[in-house]
């Protein structure tokens, strides 16, 4: 991967996207170059290291990097979109003080660093269909903002200081494994176990609020692609555009219904709406198609056949 990546730390590593890049990067790296941190202990063991590590405790940080002898670090320990309104200086002391902690380990410890953005980047005064890479970026949430500073410092840490910094705008990410926590596109994940469980489910989103998403799968193939490609070849470093999917609640309803007829979905929209309201329906992924190659697999019908297969078989067994 790349000239370097052989041994991985990974931040807020037992969230939803950690819970699964963890294995993944085992597979690629070998279990004992997989550093997994997280401020929470873990439920269960781990398939290898697992350190509780703070991200506003530089210190601890700095001495479990030299401690593994890290190379990379995939920073993904954040305070998403519906709780960072909630907790907005809670949200930018860890999106952007933790940031910047890991931003200066990599300067002075010569890393590479993942940290993903979102399409909360953008705002109301974004182009909504299509989003372009280039465009304005006035979001109006604190998650927002810390996303664009985020972006920012990224590039401002590869110009000044050579920082090989990369990232993506990730749309809401769909998955199976570990649940999302205090997100607007978490409805999409919600759904699913709702409509397995107890073949209903309330929506806080309108039933025609069309949102970007991507099933994990492409999430995880996305972050390997971007992390192996050649520098050189690379003209953005934190902000690229990333699309796979694109949709509204009434439509992955209709498609769940397909799998399960007795299913039966309510919208009672809340102070979400506004977040979802603000942000792009799609999104032009043209520079990460060209740049790195980025191609999603999963298609709507996919994503929920997948999704079903997967949690019907635990919800059997008694596991949801
Ligand atoms: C959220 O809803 O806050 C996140 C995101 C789109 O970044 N899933």
């Amino acid at each position: 991967m790349g000239d370097k990546g052989s041994r991985v730390l990974i931040t807020g590593a037992l969230g939803q996207i950690g819970s699964e890049l963890t294995p993944r990067l085992r597979e690629l790296f070998g279990k004992e170059n997989v550093v997994a941190t997280d401020i929470r202990q873990p439920a269960v063991d781990q398939d290898g290291p697992f350190e509780t590590l703070d991200v506003l405790n530089e210190g601890d940080m700095r001495r479990l990097i030299k401690e593994h002898d890290i190379d990379t670090v995939y920073h993904l320990a954040a305070v998403l979109s519906a709780t960072g309104e909630q907790k907005p200086d809670l949200a930018w002391n860890i999106n952007i003080e933790g940031l910047m902690n890991v931003l200066n380990a990599a300067k002075d410890m010569k890393l590479r660093v993942f940290h993903p953005s979102s399409i909360a980047a953008f705002g109301p005064e974004t182009p909504r269909v299509l989003t372009p890479q280039e465009t304005v970026m006035k979001p109006r949430t604190m998650y927002g903002i810390t996303k664009v500073v985020g972006e920012l410092l990224g590039s401002y840490y590869f110009e000044k200081h050579g920082v090989d910094v990369r990232g993506a705008r990730l749309p809401g990410i769909i998955s199976n494994v570990a649940p999302p926590g205090g997100g607007t596109t978490d409805y999409a994940v919600e759904i699913f176990y709702e409509a397995i469980k107890h073949q209903r489910y309330t929506c806080f989103l309108r039933e025609d609020t069309v949102l970007p998403m991507m099933y994990m799968p492409d999430c995880l193939k996305a972050f390997v692609a971007l992390m192996d490609a050649p520098l050189s070849s690379l003209k953005h470093h934190g902000d690229y555009n990333l699309a796979a999917l694109s949709f509204n609640p009434r439509e992955l309803a209709a498609e769940i219904k397909r799998h399960i007829p007795e299913f039966e979905i309510e919208y009672k929209p809340d102070y979400r709406q506004a977040i979802a309201d603000s942000w792009p329906k799609s999104i032009d992924d043209l520079a990460s198609r060209e740049q790195w190659r980025w191609n999603p697999d999963y298609d709507l019908p996919a994503m929920v056949e997948d999704m079903i297969k997967v949690l019907g078989a635990r919800h059997k067994k008694g596991g949801l």
